[in-house]
């Protein structure tokens, strides 16, 4: 999940651009029904895009903070019902390699004067066992944002950003499904749900496609940028931000590594 947006931009070589895309995050598109509107075949143009660059920036997020334990969530008897196994907080995951999950990193600053189209494919997000999934995610400016509902119970889904415009709404039945676009690059965008206060996650809306979220094993691959000096960025949501400066040439593969939680 974390690099597919990249690949698909820089390497499946056809963009299909939804002709209606663009507008989608505008205040039109408040309270719309999407339905149907990102699968019209006849509306879309062909764009080609070639990689970039051959530059890479790849690392880990290290935990370097006090033993940390996931305290379980107490759900309501109604999601507590859809969870065979204990649910527990998602805010601070330290992988078992002693990693950090659920960190966005990505390039702030080196990409001026490029511009992006976003990608065709939609970033899904995903209400299960009420809670979201995945916890943190990101996407580009212009693409579409799926929201799904795989419970069979009322959730609603309320976005608050500072650069783009807010959404609030209801999602009540299993299957249900909306489409949301954000337009202006912001790290990061909460979003919670009001029926079930211990649900949250975290947007992160760039502009272009070098980005990543770290999974499992804390690992982060940026790749296909041009040549150059950068700043990289590693948001996590309870610790804060940490930037490196980073110079890589083309064709090279510079490692960059984090560490969060340490003391002060
Ligand atoms: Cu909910």
């Amino acid at each position: 999940m974390r690099t597919n947006n990249l690949f698909v931009l820089l390497f499946a070589g056809v963009l299909l651009v939804a002709a209606g895309c663009g507008g989608g995050g505008d205040a039109s598109s408040q309270g719309e029904d999407t339905g149907g509107a990102s699968d019209e075949p006849a509306a879309k143009e062909q764009v080609a895009m070639e990689p970039l660059g051959s530059a890479s920036i790849g690392g880990t997020i290290g935990y370097a903070g006090e033993p940390f334990e996931r305290k379980r969530i107490r759900q309501d008897a109604e999601c507590d019902e859809l969870n065979p196994e204990p649910v527990r907080t998602e805010a601070v995951i330290v992988n078992e390699n002693g990693s950090l999950k659920n960190v966005f990193v990505y390039v702030k600053e080196g990409l001026e004067g490029h511009t992006f189209q976003p990608p065709s494919e939609a970033v899904i997000f995903d209400q299960r066992g009420c809670m979201y999934s995945p916890h943190v995610v990101g996407m580009q400016t212009g693409q579409t944002f799926k929201i799904l509902n795989s419970d069979p119970l009322l959730h609603n889904i309320h976005a608050l950003p500072e650069e783009n415009r807010g959404f609030n709404f209801g999602m009540p039945k299993q299957g249900d499904e909306r489409e949301r676009v954000f337009m202006t690059p912001e790290v990061m965008i909460k979003i919670k749900c009001d029926v079930h206060p211990w649900m949250s996650a975290w947007a992160g809306v760039l502009d272009h496609p070098y980005f990543a979220v770290t999974g499992d094993d804390g690992s982060f691959s940026i790749e296909g940028l041009p040549a150059g000096e950068y700043v990289l960025e590693a948001w996590h949501e309870k610790f804060g931000t940490q930037t490196l400066t980073v110079t890589v040439g083309d064709g090279e593969a510079v490692s960059s590594e984090f560490a969060f939680g340490a003391a002060g």
